[in-house]
């Protein structure tokens, strides 16, 4: 519930930004991007765990690319993690360069674009520059767009727009790519080589005409899942260190300035209610 409360604050706390008046502040919110079913869509399938070590329930730890808009066929984005989602929105609206955005983007991130695909001015490529970290970072993200219903309900067109992944370093050179023609998402899952530049693209589907349609992308560079499974098993290889030291009981504490402290509760009094008297 704790990061529910976060996700909602972070959405209030943008509506309390935007203007002074609430009828103003609401239609800055939406005018934004970050209300749109683009957008939600997009921050929560980008944020979501390909591997999941469980404390209850079954684990994730077999997923596998293999639709052509790469995803898990069974899995689909995988676990939804909300923390991920809501840190990717709390990042706030990045622009591509197309749109007036500032480069490099962010490690974390999201945009609307109100007008794609070449029609009325609009840009027909969408670019968002980033550098690897030197660490072992790993790209996770999602462009999501409705299907296009025409105002008599009478027709449907989905408009084919792809994901794609540049090294920019030397030469430009296409490292990834989602490129489906049937689907509304595309997804980049891509393991980053350290300090090297890379430009994500949204670009029209082969062979798809010009036209003017809405979009939201979502990303974050994180550690790799490897990286992350050996830090998990060096703490779990640690916990009989800890176990042995501190007797039978351990309790994590966070408290505040984020440190983490390790607490042995007091013992429980001989005249408590609950103390259990030994069958003679
Ligand atoms: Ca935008
Ligand atoms: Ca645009
Ligand atoms: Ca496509």
């Amino acid at each position: 519930m704790g990061f529910l409360r976060a996700f909602w604050k972070g959405f209030s706390s943008r509506i309390k930004v935007k203007g002074d008046a609430p009828k103003a502040s609401k239609v800055s919110f939406l005018a934004d991007g970050l209300a749109t079913s683009e957008v939600i869509k997009a921050t929560l399938m980008a944020g979501a765990d390909r591997y999941a070590d469980n404390i209850r329930g079954a684990d994730l730890t077999t997923y596998t690319v293999d639709t052509t808009n790469n995803l898990d066929d069974d899995f689909g984005a995988g676990q939804m993690n909300v923390y991920n989602s809501y840190r990717i929105l709390a990042a706030g609206e990045q622009d591509s360069s197309q749109d007036g955005g500032s480069s490099p983007i962010g490690m974390l991130g999201w945009d609307y674009d109100p007008d794609f695909g070449g029609v009325s001015g609009s840009n027909s490529t969408a670019t968002y520059s980033f550098t690897a970290t030197s660490g072992a970072d790993h790209l996770t993200a999602t462009l999501a767009w409705n299907i296009d219903i025409n105002s008599a309900i009478s027709t449907a067109t989905l408009h084919d727009l792809d994901l794609e992944l540049y090294e920019v370093t030397g030469t430009p050179a296409k490292v990834s790519d989602s490129a489906s023609t049937v689907h509304n998402t595309e997804n980049l899952f891509f393991d980053l080589t350290p300090g090297n530049q890379y430009e994500m693209r949204v670009v029209q589907g082969t062979g798809s005409g010009n036209f003017v349609w809405d979009y939201g992308l979502a990303w974050q560079v994180v550690p790799e899942p490897s990286s992350l499974v050996l830090v998990i098993f060096g703490v779990l290889a640690l916990l009989p260190f800890l176990w042995r030291r501190r007797s039978s009981w351990i309790i994590f504490n966070r408290r505040r300035h984020h440190h983490w402290t390790v607490h042995r509760p007091a013992p429980i009094p001989s005249t408590s209610p609950h103390h259990h008297t030994p069958f003679p």
